[in-house]
């Protein structure tokens, strides 16, 4: 499985780095605050260069004079699964110490850099039409084990995985 790691960097403004591991590079995006543990905390994620995935083991310190000068620590650090990944939204299942289950990463400014980075328990997802009534009826529920476990929400016609 592809790995996940947190960097909390002290560098200037005290941040906290998201990486995923994705085609053999480290995708990252910088997150002002603590990432969110429950479901009621977005977090502002700012999309950032790629690194390599030998930096996902990195902690110590960025040299004065760097523009990133400052001290690097894993904050956390374990494996995930893809459970959907576009351009305009990523949703991974994270198995770490501090961050465990589904968060997802909604690019909602296509032309700028900002993400917005949540947890989810219940994730609201349209699966219309693999539902009859309260059946599930595709095989969706054999692709991903959570899948099985949608129910349709009363509220807005889309469903609820639980
Ligand atoms: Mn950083």
């Amino acid at each position: 499985m592809p790995i996940f790691v947190i960097h909390k960097h002290k560098a200037r403004n005290l941040h906290y780095d998201f990486r995923l591991e994705k085609d053999n590079v480290l995708k990252s995006w910088a997150v002002p605050k603590e990432p969110p543990r429950s479901t009621n905390v977005k977090r502002l994620a700012v999309m950032v260069d790629d690194h390599a995935l030998e930096y996902a083991n990195f902690s110590g310190i960025i040299p004065k004079g760097n523009y990133w000068a400052g001290k690097v620590e894993i904050w956390d650090k374990g494996t995930y699964e893809e459970i959907e990944w576009g351009s305009k939204k990523i949703i991974v299942d994270l198995k770490g110490k501090k961050l465990n289950g589904i968060y997802c990463l909604i690019h909602f400014k296509p032309k700028e850099k900002n993400w917005l980075f949540l947890r989810r328990n219940n994730y609201l997802i349209c699966f219309k039409n693999c539902f009859r009534g309260n059946v599930f009826t595709t095989s969706f529920s054999s692709a991903h084990p959570r899948r099985a476990c949608a129910i349709p929400s009363s509220k807005n016609g889309k469903f609820v995985l639980l």
